[in-house]
C-alpha cells in the first residue's frame, strides 16, 4: 500500500512539472535550428511573450533581424486575424509579444535575415491559445 501511495504522489509530482515547464518549440530551418520559448504553457488569449533564439550549431545568432506573423484562419462569425510583431533582440535573444485575440489554434511564423544576408528564411508551427 506504502508503494502505491510513493508511486501515485511521484507521478504528480512528474505531471506538476511537465505543466509548469514553459512552452518550448523547437524547429530546423536550413542550417539553423530556431527555438520558441512562450511564457506561458499552454499560451492563453491576451498577451504572451515569446524569446526566440537562432542557433547556428551550438551558437546563438546576434544581429539578425526577426519578425513573428501570427495569424488565425476567418471562421463563422469571425474574419481572418493577422498580425506582426518585430521581435527585439538582445544578446541572441529575441522578444516579441503577442496578443491572441481569441482562444483556438494560431498559426506563427518566425521569419528571419541573417546579419550579412538579405535572404528571408523562414520557420512555421501552431500554438493553441486555451
Ligand atoms: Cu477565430
Amino acid at each position: 500500500m506504502k508503494k502505491i501511495v510513493m508511486t501515485l504522489s511521484l507521478i504528480l509530482c512528474v505531471a506538476a512539472f511537465a505543466f509548469a515547464a514553459p512552452l518550448n518549440i523547437t524547429k530546423k530551418t536550413g542550417n539553423y535550428t530556431v527555438v520558441s520559448v512562450f511564457d506561458k504553457n499552454p499560451a492563453t488569449t491576451g498577451k504572451n511573450k515569446v524569446n526566440i533564439t537562432i542557433k547556428d550549431g551550438a551558437k546563438s545568432v546576434e544581429g539578425a533581424k526577426v519578425a513573428v506573423y501570427y495569424s488565425m484562419p476567418a471562421m463563422s462569425g469571425m474574419p481572418a486575424m493577422d498580425y506582426k510583431v518585430i521581435a527585439e533582440g538582445k544578446g541572441g535573444v529575441y522578444s516579441a509579444v503577442l496578443d491572441l485575440g481569441m482562444s483556438g489554434p494560431w498559426n506563427v511564423d518566425v521569419k528571419f535575415i541573417l546579419p550579412g544576408s538579405k535572404e528571408v528564411q523562414q520557420t512555421s508551427y501552431s500554438i493553441d491559445a486555451r
